[in-house]
């Protein structure tokens, strides 16, 4: 049996969360961090020419949202019911619509639209947030127990504590995400993940 691998570029990003789905599972993976631009070589394996792209004796597939299902779902943290799946895939989903309008900005280093991402384009998304998971709790998005959406959100906050450019100042005013990143990162899997991985610029 071949250990599975993911490939993606030097970042968190896109990647992160099955870098995490991994670290919870105590799981052994061959993390692949390409150059950019990607290689013509691995683009023309991947099913759409992007990555993350991941491989393991049984599937060879691409978006992030789907690799890290098939990893979640094998954890049992991706839902025990159809409402239940629905409800994680609604958090799942909601990082990509973030990370569209944030990534163009901060590569092409664009002072108004980073300006509007963090004044308006992400406060409005936490706002929304906070509430849903005030109402769920505090602690856990779905189910009253840890599920690939705590993760999934879990790595949006945490992007936004990373990033440069003081983008976790957008979630100064959001108690509740505060707290419930702090819950995330505490558990042992992800604690020791976090004290370990590499300093990338996204
Ligand atoms: N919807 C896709 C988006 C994939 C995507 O945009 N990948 C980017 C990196 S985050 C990429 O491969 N860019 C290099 C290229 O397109 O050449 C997903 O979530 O996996």
């Amino acid at each position: 049996m071949s250990t599975p691998t993911l490939y993606y570029f030097d970042g968190r990003a896109r990647g992160e969360v099955s870098r995490l789905l991994f670290a919870y599972a105590g799981k052994k993976f061959v993390d692949t961090r390409g150059a950019f631009p990607l290689e013509e070589e691995l683009r023309a394996k991947t099913p759409f020419g992007q990555l993350p792209y991941y491989v393991d004796d049984n599937i060879q597939i691409a978006q992030s949202v789907a690799i890290e299902f098939y990893l979640a779902d094998q954890l049992q943290l991706a839902g025990s019911s159809t409402i239940e799946r629905a409800q994680i895939l609604q958090y799942t989903l909601l990082p990509a619509d973030l990370y569209a309008p944030y990534f163009p900005a901060y590569l092409t280093n664009n002072e108004a639209a980073l300006k509007l991402f963090t004044s308006e384009t992400a406060p409005k998304v936490f706002a929304k947030l906070e509430t849903l998971l005030v109402k769920a709790g505090g602690a856990y998005l779905v189910g009253n127990k840890l599920s690939w959406a705590d993760i999934s959100i879990f790595n949006l906050l945490d992007f936004f504590h990373q990033q440069p450019g003081n983008l976790i100042e957008v979630l100064k005013p959001f108690p509740a995400l505060l707290a419930f990143h702090k819950q995330i990162a505490a558990v042992p899997q992800f604690a020791e993940y976090l004290k370990n991985r590499p300093t990338t610029i996204f």
